[in-house]
């Protein structure tokens, strides 16, 4: 198949998913097209299935806001005709299933061919912006004109139905997770720069948010480092960045957390931590969450969203209401503080990702195009 795919490129879930679905289904032989307006970020290797299309947006004085939509339209339009697509398959509604429709409509008048359209459906398109009454018409017009739509969750599903008036059925293809790239040995020289005296190391990674409740995680960590010898380790980059680094100076416990950075090898850093920690408003899956399960890290997590279709309460993590500082610092230290419990919901951990590795996941993907290709 000539599958088009449409995301944003940067580190966030819903990126990753496609980029790594993108890759998933070059490495199934199918040829596979990049639409965006960066090169994604965990497109890092050459594949010689695998083609990327960079969305330009011309500027002109006129331009207070340079409108992408349509540059991404006349691209997708450009590249399903240059390049003989059978699909376009776009992740996030915003603006991509509306360019879609859009470049669906064009293909159409100018050729008589019909693109199906898929638009996955990941969380904030649906649950904070995609609400915003600015957008909300033409995100439930596109949903609604889309040949298939999916959601990462079954929460995400339900929330879509009841925030939008959609005609459609809703199918819910759980996010996935190449489990065989996250099983693997910390590096020891590593895990001693970062926990010297073999504390216990605990990990966060987000975009820095508000919806993170990044202070909570930094919360949940005073309460740890007092029980239990620990190093905390932020990864990722974004607008709470600065005041998680106040509160930490303020809890003084700043030398025992690093703030890192945006980072691309989370399989490292995941292979040397001994707990996750998710401390979010909402999460429609909570793909960090399952990368950390696959490298064998329990989660202390919200029970927010889709976050219990994921991480099993008293198995794989714990989940605690959304804000309840006191009981994700209790789980986490009794956790940490019992060696045998910590590596049962390792193993826990490990097993539950099974269920959502990408040799699972892709076919029902690839089995949903092929509806669309069948149809005469
Ligand atoms: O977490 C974010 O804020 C980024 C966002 C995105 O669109 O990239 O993530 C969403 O999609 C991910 C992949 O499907 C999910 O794992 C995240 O839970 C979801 N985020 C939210 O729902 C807040």
């Amino acid at each position: 198949m000539r599958i088009g795919i449409v995301c944003y490129p940067t580190f966030g879930g819903s990126g990753v998913l496609a980029t790594e679905l993108g890759k998933a289904l070059a490495d199934k032989d199918h040829q596979v097209h990049f639409i965006t307006y960066q090169q994604p970020v965990r497109l890092n290797e050459f594949h010689a299935n695998i083609f990327y299309h960079e969305v330009r947006v011309p500027t002109y004085p006129l331009f207070d806001y340079p409108p992408y939509e349509t540059a991404l339209a006349s691209t997708m339009v450009d590249v399903i005709l240059n390049n003989h697509l059978d699909l376009l398959h776009v992740h996030y509604a915003i603006p991509h299933a509306s360019a879609a429709f859009m470049a669906k409509q064009i293909v159409y008048k100018t050729t008589g061919k019909k693109i199906p359209v898929i638009t996955t459906l990941h969380g904030t398109d649906i649950t904070l912006v995609g609400r915003d009454k600015t957008y909300a018409p033409v995100v439930t017009f596109s949903i609604n004109e889309s040949d298939a739509i999916t959601a990462v969750s079954s929460n995400l599903r339900d929330e879509t139905y009841r925030s939008f008036q959609i005609e459609k059925e809703i199918e819910v293809i759980h996010n996935f997770v190449d489990v065989s790239r996250f099983r693997r040995k910390g590096i020891d020289a590593f895990r001693r720069v970062i926990a010297p005296h073999g504390e216990r190391i605990l990990l966060h990674a987000s975009n820095f948010r508000k919806i993170k409740r990044i202070e909570d995680v930094v919360r949940i960590f005073a309460q740890v480092v007092k029980q239990v010898p620990s190093k905390l380790l932020l990864v990722g980059d974004g607008p709470e960045r600065p005041a998680a680094e106040d509160l930490s100076k303020e809890l003084g416990i700043f030398e025992d957390i690093r703030f890192v950075g945006k980072q691309e090898q989370m399989e490292e850093i995941l292979a040397i931590s001994d707990l996750f920690l998710l401390t979010s408003e909402y999460e429609s899956f909570g793909l960090a969450a399952l990368e950390a399960m696959a490298a064998g890290v329990p989660v202390i997590s919200t029970n927010a969203g889709g976050l219990p279709e994921i991480n099993i309460h008293g198995q794989t993590g714990f989940l605690s209401n959304v804000g309840d500082v006191p009981d994700m610092s209790r789980h986490a230290i009794d956790l940490l503080s019992n060696k045998a419990m910590l590596d049962t919901f390792k193993e826990n951990a490990m097993a539950q990702s099974d269920r959502f590795d990408i040799h699972h996941i892709v076919p029902v993907y690839e089995a949903l195009y092929n509806r669309f290709l069948t149809v005469p």
